[in-house]
């Protein structure tokens, strides 16, 4: 059985998890009115990875015994500047959602939630993995600058990575 102050922090990470995918899909659409089509397709997929992000704390809510609650999200912005700006936001999201996986984390073992400790692990994996994918597209993009045989370049490049996080 969840205590309410992990079911209330849990419930906090299902609406960062799903505004995390709500940004990544005004990326994604952004990405695609710009004809960057392989910058697309990967904002698309991330944002399906962090509605089943979300989806994953949802179902863990409900089978510990609590309501995992489904609220209203803000709107995202839905212009970008450039695409170092995009991938730069990407890139800080997923540095602040690390510091919300932390914050949990510390918040399981106060409440000695042994059960929600171990389930939050795969977050705190994931979160290593999408960093580091973020700071090498960043990386890449500094390298490229304003060539635009490059961006091409990096458009379909990136299509390689999509999903390659995903397990
Ligand atoms: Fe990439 O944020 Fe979810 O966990």
């Amino acid at each position: 059985m969840l205590s309410a102050v992990i079911q209330d922090a849990l419930n906090n990470q299902v609406t960062i998890e799903a505004q995390s995918s709500q940004v990544y899909l005004s990326m994604a659409s952004w990405a695609e009115t710009q004809g960057f089509e392989g910058v697309s397709q990967f904002m698309y997929a991330q944002s399906d990875e962090e509605r089943m992000h979300m989806l994953k704390l949802v179902k863990f809510i409900n089978e510990r015994g609590g309501h995992a609650k489904v609220s209203s999200l803000k709107a995202p912005p839905l212009e970008f500047g450039s695409f170092k700006e995009m991938f730069q936001e990407l890139f800080n999201h997923e540095v602040a959602v690390s510091g919300y996986i932390n914050d949990l984390v510390d918040i399981s073992l106060k409440e000695k939630d042994y059960a929600t400790h171990n389930f939050l692990q795969w977050y705190v994996s994931e979160q290593i993995e999408e960093e580091a994918q973020a700071r090498n597209i960043l990386d890449k993009i500094n390298l490229i600058g304003d060539d635009k045989s490059g961006f091409y370049l990096f458009d379909n490049d990136i299509k390689q990575l999509i999903g390659a996080d995903s397990k």
